[in-house]
């Protein structure tokens, strides 16, 4: 797909959208001002969204210029001026033909790779750890099933908080509407998967980096998976409207690698007071698509 990549960098160069990140692979966690292309992408569900979306771009961009090519001149060769005495044709079976198949053809186009992308994003592999996220108006909960079932609960840090909050927390430079008092922490190259639900309204998890969006529906455990490639830190948002402080409950997901994650699942057994973990997590049960 790196000739679909070109031509929609160069597309959306010309009209005048990108804004650089694609191009250049700066490595962004969060929304960006002026941002107008997705956040790059940390795991290959979102490198195969950005493949899919520059697919489309350029089928779009193609079909537009055609369509605009073809009004443009049919305009100036049937124009009353020079056609004074229109055609009374009403019926071209090669043209209806082909005004029927190629659109089909089309569709298929896109219809492959998108299957595919959904299919891929729907089913997961097999994976090495789970985690759980329970929407609460207005902060996401979070536990840790694999580790000892420990569990604590993300707020966001408020305005008025926020650069006292980055003092205390040597944070530079601190997102506003980001940051949240409790990060969830998961390993790098790790099949992860989510389990979402939620306790009252329906919500939604969302993390755009790793190409993740899930409801969290009150009663039912929805699913979902993620293998970060790159360590950092990646930010989210509630994506369902869920109520006055919608906007107000961000997902603040740290990846770090996998011996400092065993440092931090350490950490936070001794705070609920649980042995430090000494054996491997337990095999984690093979869940089949079906039996969601
Ligand atoms: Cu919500």
């Amino acid at each position: 797909m790196k000739f679909n990549r070109i031509i929609s960098a160069v597309v959306l160069n010309i009209l005048g959208l990108s804004s650089g990140l694609m191009i250049t692979g700066a490595s962004a966690s969060s929304a960006v001002p002026w941002q107008k292309d997705f956040q790059p992408a940390v795991t290959s569900v979102m490198e195969d969204v950005h493949d899919f979306h520059d697919l489309l771009l350029v089928i779009i961009t193609l079909i537009t210029i055609f369509v605009l090519a073809l009004l443009l001149y049919t305009m100036w060769k049937f124009s009353a001026k020079r056609n004074p005495v229109p055609s009374k044709t009403t019926h071209h079976a090669t043209l209806e033909m082909a005004w029927t198949i190629v659109p089909v053809i089309i569709l298929v186009v896109i219809a492959v790779p998108s299957f595919k992308l959904l299919y891929k994003a729907d089913v997961l592999p097999k994976v090495d750890m789970t985690i759980k996220a329970i929407g609460n108006q207005w902060n996401w909960g979070y536990e840790y099933p694999d580790h000892g079932n420990f569990s604590f609960v993300a707020n966001m840090i408020g305005e008025s908080d926020l650069q006292r909050w980055a003092k205390e927390n040597k944070i530079k430079n601190p997102k506003r509407l980001l940051e949240t008092d409790a990060e969830v922490v998961v390993p790098v190259n790790t099949n992860v998967r989510v389990q979402v639900t939620s306790n009252d309204v329906l919500h939604a998890w969302a993390v755009p980096a790793f190409g993740v969006k899930i409801d969290a529906v009150p009663g039912r455990l929805n699913q979902t998976w993620f293998n970060v490639k790159k360590v950092g830190i990646y930010y989210g948002q509630c994506s369902e409207l869920c109520g006055q402080n919608h906007g107000f409950m961000p997902i603040k997901v740290r990846v770090v690698s996998k011996s400092e994650f065993a440092k931090w699942v350490t950490a936070q057994r001794m705070a609920a007071g649980l042995e430090p973990l000494k054996q491997k997590p337990r095999e984690v049960a093979k869940l089949s698509n079906s039996s969601r």
